[in-house]
């Protein structure tokens, strides 16, 4: 496993430096974050950033994301000159060294949360998700959080979601594979790893279809092409909001099967009607196992790569919700602590 932390390029008040004084990190996730949605990131923009993070004595191996544009999504007729950028994309990404490509297919909406700053009785402060507040926005008068790839103003808000309405899960899963027929032959041929990440939270959300949420979706999704360079970004936090998902049961069968490549392992606090709350990464704090994920992983030989997700905003910090410096990084030494204790003792114990 390659520890990896995620950061948002120069804009974000987390440093490169900072990033480079936790202990055990190896790499950065990160994107092109000033070219829109669906067109080519030029070369030269890439190469500026690996020479930015090697200069920082990191790697980068990973992108996160490269967005899939929504006419994508919704099969249209725009869509071939999308995917062809979108191909040049990979191919661009593979010329600089990137391994690993993640990406999801939700329609308009990446995670979505009803508060970015809970209260928790220790003083930090979390995102969260409420069902009753979901159901309560009217997103016809427009919504955005920050952390998206995206955010959309009402009036293109409102268009977007009445060319949804046409689309069922059935015709999302159509555009999906029409991608992934002309995407992952490309990945091949280049050596670079597509990953898919899930819906977040992994249920319909405001009416749109969402179709990477429990184990038959992903199940489905690495069939449709069957290539070693069609795999998984297996997000605890996002699959893990979901009663349905054993986490890791699904690490065990896909990572099993060699198609993870990128691991987010945050912790979460699910309550039985759907709520949920972004906790501090440990075991203790929160619903999921981190221990037995880790030792899944560990146990499916992963040699991929792995970052802290979401973390709270503690001491005081402020910035990106859910990415901050301070409890990412206790939650990167904690993980690394567990698969250490998992690889020196973990075998006896099986
Ligand atoms: C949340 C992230 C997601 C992820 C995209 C991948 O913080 O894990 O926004 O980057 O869904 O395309």
């Amino acid at each position: 496993m390659k520890m990896t932390f995620r950061w948002y390029g120069e804009s974000d008040p987390v440093t490169l430096e900072y990033i480079r004084q936790i202990p055990g990190m190896d790499g950065i996730v990160s994107a092109i974050y000033d070219v829109p949605v669906g067109e080519v990131w030029p070369l030269e923009k890439l190469q500026t950033l690996k020479a930015r993070i090697e200069g920082a004595g990191l790697k980068f191996d990973v992108v996160e994301s490269v967005p899939v544009h929504e006419d994508i999504k919704l099969g249209k007729p725009t869509r071939d000159r999308l995917i062809a950028n979108y191909q040049q994309n990979i191919r661009n990404c593979a010329a600089i060294g990137i391994k690993v490509i993640c990406y999801n297919f939700m329609p308009v909406f990446d995670w979505t949360r009803t508060t970015l700053d809970k209260k928790l009785p220790d003083g930090s402060s979390c995102l969260a998700f409420s069902t009753k507040e979901v159901e309560e926005i009217d997103i016809s008068k427009g919504i955005s959080l920050p952390g998206w790839d995206s955010s959309y103003k009402a009036d293109e808000l409102k268009a977007l979601l009445a060319e949804y309405s046409k689309i069922d899960e059935e015709k999302l899963w159509e555009h999906l594979s029409y991608f992934l027929k002309a995407i992952i032959p490309v990945a091949e041929e280049v050596g670079l790893k597509m990953a898919i990440h899930p819906d977040d939270p992994p249920r319909p959300i405001f009416g749109l279809p969402r179709i990477v949420k429990n184990r038959d979706d992903l199940a489905r999704l690495l069939k449709i092409v069957d290539s070693p360079s069609n795999g998984l970004t297996l997000c605890s936090g996002s699959l893990g909001a979901g009663p349905q998902n054993n986490v890791e049961a699904l690490i065990r069968e896909f990572g099993g099967m060699g198609r993870i490549f990128f691991a987010h392992l945050r912790n979460v606090k699910v309550s039985p009607n759907g709520d949920f709350e972004e906790t501090a990464h440990a075991s203790a704090c929160g619903s999921l196992d981190m221990a037995a994920l880790v030792k899944a992983y560990h146990d499916t030989g992963y040699t991929w790569y792995v970052r802290p997700d979401h973390g709270r905003m503690i001491w005081g910090e402020t910035g990106k919700p859910g990415y901050g410096l301070y409890d990412r990084a206790l939650g990167a030494v904690y993980l690394n602590g567990l698969w250490e204790a998992v690889d020196k003792f973990g075998a006896a114990a099986k």
